[in-house]
């Protein structure tokens, strides 16, 4: 089974934004481990994110973590991004590393702190203004970890006033994207848990909110196709992030613990439209490499995504509807398994080749001697205070 150019033309719409936080050190709670040729600051995690998009031309756009990355000159950073082939894409918001916020920012009981949240929002999008970014993704580490700690109602109805004020100062070209959790770092009760929490506040929001779905954040089990379906159906599916999880909020390299999950997913984005320009999918990794090497980490992840992509695009629809009216449970299940064991790597390969790209990207790159220069050129690298 090989793709038809129509299929191949498809893939070519794939953009990933990477995320600047991939770049630097990160670790768990036990150890963060220094990576020799860390960047020391946003100016090089661009650069280095823009390797990614040279080898790969699959990641045209840069996700930025606010305070991480904060810069004097936005506009430099944004000129920077653009004279390396890049560009800023989604500014993610930070209310969880801050004492103030040890009981909840959006959420909290006190008017202060939920004020001091709200304003780090307000703050957010002047820098999607100063970069052109149009996506603001807030995820929040507010919860409670014990029964009867905070009033459940109570929270959620801050929620929805801090989350209305912030939508409120959106530019009419700029999205709020709403990420639920349901666990960690509070473990009794999460206030965006699930995708019901983030559909439900950004419906009341408006026009201009929905949901980030980060594929690391369900209960061993979940559906998460079915999850994707539904949210591109209502057209409330902002963003990916995009990661694999063994055991709990993992953030490993997308589609190395379940390919055959993420070709799920991807099959729901083709099958609902997620891929034309007009959806709005922003498809983003959010992933850490705490013992492998940064760039090649980032690389193998914006592969696997157009390999699992390749193989949800060769699966043949009309056989399916074909057995699926027929109720051919079988013959169904086996269309769809078809395009799944497709090796779509030679053609990928080619397609490249095409393109002007390296057939292999990873071996282009650990060829190109950029790994050996940051590790010479680089000291005192910068850690990305990863710890979600
Ligand atoms: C946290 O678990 C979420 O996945 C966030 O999207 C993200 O990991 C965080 O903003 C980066 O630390
Ligand atoms: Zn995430
Ligand atoms: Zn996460």
């Amino acid at each position: 089974m090989a793709l038809t150019t129509d299929q191949l033309d498809t893939l070519a719409t794939l953009a990933i934004e990477v995320p600047s936080w991939a770049y630097g050190n990160s670790g768990t709670r036990f150890k963060v481990f220094a990576g020799p040729g860390g960047p020391r600051d946003p100016f090089e995690k661009i650069d280095d994110a823009a390797q990614v998009n040279a080898f790969t031309g699959l990641a045209p756009a840069v996700a930025l973590h606010i305070p991480w990355d904060k810069v004097d000159d936005w506009d430099a950073l944004a000129a920077h991004a653009a004279d390396r082939g890049v560009r800023i894409g989604t500014i993610n918001s930070n209310t969880f590393q801050d004492d103030q916020y040890k009981l909840g920012s959006l959420c909290h009981t006190d008017a202060a702190v939920r004020r001091a949240a709200i304003d780090h929002h307000l703050e957010c999008i002047e820098i999607m203004r100063a970069t052109g970014s149009k996506d603001l993704k807030i995820w929040l580490a507010d919860g409670t970890n014990y029964p009867g700690q905070d009033d459940l109602r109570g929270r959620q109805d801050r929620l929805a006033e801090g989350l209305a004020e912030i939508y409120a100062a959106l530019d009419a070209d700029q999205r709020l994207v709403l990420e639920y959790k349901f666990f960690e770092p509070a473990f009794y009760h999460t206030d965006v848990p699930d995708w019901g929490t983030s559909l439900v506040q950004c419906l009341a929001l408006g026009e201009q909110a929905s949901v980030c779905l980060d594929t690391g954040h369900h209960a061993p089990g979940t559906n998460i196709e079915f999850i994707v379906m539904q949210l591109l159906r209502l057209g409330r599916l902002g963003s990916f992030d995009f990661n694999s999880r063994f055991y709990a909020d993992d953030d490993l390299i997308v589609g190395a613990a379940d390919p055959f999950q993420l070709f799920r997913i991807l099959y729901e984005v083709v099958r609902g439209g997620g891929l034309k320009a007009d959806s709005g999918v922003v498809f983003m990794l959010d992933q850490c490499h705490n013992i492998e090497k940064k760039i090649p980490g980032q690389i193998r992840s914006v592969l696997n995504v157009q390999e699992m992509l390749a193989r949800a695009l060769a699966v043949d629809a009309d056989a399916l509807k074909v057995a699926q009216e027929n109720g051919d449970v079988l013959g169904a299940n086996q269309v769809l398994m078809d395009a799944f064991y497709t090796d779509v790597r030679s053609q990928l390969a080619a397609w490249r080749g095409e393109r002007g790209l390296p057939g292999d990207p990873m071996a282009a790159y650990l060829a190109s001697g950029y790994q050996e220069k940051i590790e010479a050129d680089r000291v005192g690298g910068t850690q990305a205070s990863w710890g979600a």
